[in-house]
């Protein structure tokens, strides 16, 4: 009997980095030949009934069915590829940091979401005090920690979500300097240079 082919991952989301790509970069860097699913306004319009919350991230899964909400996802994604912690401590600390810079990261999605210049401009500047407290404190975190890694002094997720956390405070250019994290800033260029990431960001610039 010739073996059955596995069907792939399928990650559903639109096109832009957002809530999916913390999930999208753990296949990456593990090498996963997944479906980048990246759906238009429209489409989307079609399809939201027939997902769970109505909302996207969501991941298909051979075997199995839909998983929703993008931490869940990338947690479960972290597991499968080895990348969630090498003991329950490790996995609890990269927790911490997800969920610490997920907050970060929150604090500028209405920002994003601002379409009148002078109002973001306004909004950026209430906010940046906030979002750079936000950041001395991971880099507290990441210094008591050895420097290198933000969890179990191994890579994890949450070196990757840190990355994506920066990408995302970065606001095209428009965001804060990381001046005062100078070990953030280490990793974020480490963690972007990595082969397997490098390849997907060159891919999807
Ligand atoms: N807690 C959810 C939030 C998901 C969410 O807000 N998704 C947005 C896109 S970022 C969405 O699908 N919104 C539905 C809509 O625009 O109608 C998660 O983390 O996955």
């Amino acid at each position: 009997m010739a073996p059955q082919k596995k069907e792939k991952i399928t990650l559903t989301y639109f096109n832009i980095a957002g809530r999916a790509e913390l999930s999208r970069l753990i296949m990456a860097y593990a090498g996963v030949d997944f479906v980048d699913k990246r759906l238009e306004r429209e489409e989307f319009g079609k399809l939201k009934e027939t997902y769970p919350y109505k909302q996207v991230p969501i991941l298909k899964i051979e075997g199995y069915g839909n998983l929703c909400q993008s931490i869940s996802i990338a947690r479960f994604l972290a597991k499968r590829y080895h990348l969630a912690g090498h003991d329950d401590l490790a996995a609890a600390e990269a927790d911490e940091v997800v969920d610490a810079a997920n907050d970060t990261a929150a604090l500028v999605y209405p920002i994003y979401k601002c379409t009148d210049a002078a109002e973001k401009k306004k909004m950026l500047a209430e906010v940046l005090p906030k979002v750079e407290a936000a950041l001395k404190n991971l880099e507290a975190r990441l210094e008591a920690r050895g420097g290198q890694f933000m969890a179990g002094n191994t890579f994890t997720w949450a070196d990757i979500c840190m990355y994506t956390m920066a990408a995302h405070l970065k606001l095209n250019g428009t965001g804060p300097a990381f001046d005062g994290c100078p070990k953030i800033n280490n990793l974020v260029e480490r963690v972007a240079n990595m082969p397997n990431i490098k390849k997907w960001r060159d891919a999807h610039q």
